[in-house]
C-alpha cells in the first residue's frame, strides 16, 4: 500500500444529529400541535403544552434531535398530517 494509505488513520465520525423544529403560525389549533408532539415525538402531555406554547410565544423551538434518518421521518409525518388536517403548521430540521 502507499504511503499515504498506511499513515492514514481511521476517524470514525460520530453521526451529524438535526435538530426538529416546529414553527408558530396564526391558524394551526394550539390542541393540534399538543396532539402533533404527544403522537409523533413520544412528549407526553404537560411537556408537550409547554413546547407548544414556547412556538406560540417565540416563533420557534426545538422538539427533538435526532440521526438524519429519523428526522427527515418525523417532518415529513408532521407535514403530512397537518396537510391532511389542513393546517398550516410548518415543522423543518437543521444540522445540530
Ligand atoms: N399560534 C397558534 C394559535 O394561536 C398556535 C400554534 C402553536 C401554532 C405552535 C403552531 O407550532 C405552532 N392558534
Amino acid at each position: 500500500s502507499t504511503d499515504l494509505a498506511v499513515a492514514a488513520k481511521p476517524r470514525p465520525k460520530r453521526p451529524s444529529m438535526y435538530k426538529v423544529l416546529m414553527l408558530n403560525d396564526d391558524y394551526t389549533p394550539m390542541e393540534f400541535v399538543v396532539h402533533v408532539l404527544e403522537r409523533f415525538f413520544g412528549i407526553g402531555h404537560e411537556r408537550a403544552v409547554e413546547i407548544m406554547l414556547t412556538v406560540h410565544r417565540k416563533g420557534v423551538a426545538v422538539v427533538g434531535v435526532f440521526s438524519f434518518e429519523v428526522a427527515e421521518t418525523k417532518v415529513m409525518q408532521v407535514m403530512d398530517f397537518a396537510r391532511k388536517h389542513q393546517h398550516p403548521l410548518q415543522c423543518t430540521m437543521e444540522k445540530e
